[in-house]
């Protein structure tokens, strides 16, 4: 009985997509917003050490590498149809040019996914030209679909 309740629990999230759990489209800015500066966050801590900035502490670098690559999935359901609100920086690109739009989404998942992996490898070698990737990643999306 347990089991065919969360299963219909689960079934029921799959059939519902995250814009649909949006109120209002400020929300969906909020969240997406939120995700940002998370991201934002956890990836300066690794870029600070792939970087020289600060020095390299493996075990602090994967942690941050686990956190990043769950935040990457979120902001993306995040940019509902109708969310073009506010003082959002979000270029109308978003919605005009979505294939775009997800593609770049979905290297920037990719790149963390390896990003992930080299933490977990330990190698600050490996560490630096995954944090490069990805922060080319974040500057693609930034040129084509945030505002200045
Ligand atoms: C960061 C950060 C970004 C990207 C971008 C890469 O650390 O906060 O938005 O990297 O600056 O060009």
């Amino acid at each position: 009985m347990k089991h065919a309740v969360a299963a219909a629990t689960l079934a029921l999230f799959a059939a519902f997509p995250a814009a649909a759990q949006f109120a209002k489209p400020t929300d969906a800015v909020k969240y997406r917003e939120s995700a940002f500066k998370l991201m934002a966050t956890h990836f300066g801590r690794i870029n600070a050490m792939a970087q020289g900035k600060v020095p390299f502490d493996a075990k602090a670098a994967q942690a941050n590498a686990e956190v990043l690559s769950v935040l990457a999935k979120l902001p993306w359901d995040a940019f509902p149809a109708g969310s073009n609100v506010g003082n959002t920086e979000a270029k109308p690109e978003v919605w005009s040019q979505p294939d775009k739009f997800k593609t770049g989404a979905q290297q920037l998942m990719d790149n963390v996914a390896k990003l992930d992996a080299a933490a977990k490898a330990g190698s600050l070698d490996q560490l630096k030209a995954a944090a490069g990737a990805v922060g080319k990643s974040c500057k693609s999306c930034h040129e084509a679909f945030k505002k200045d």
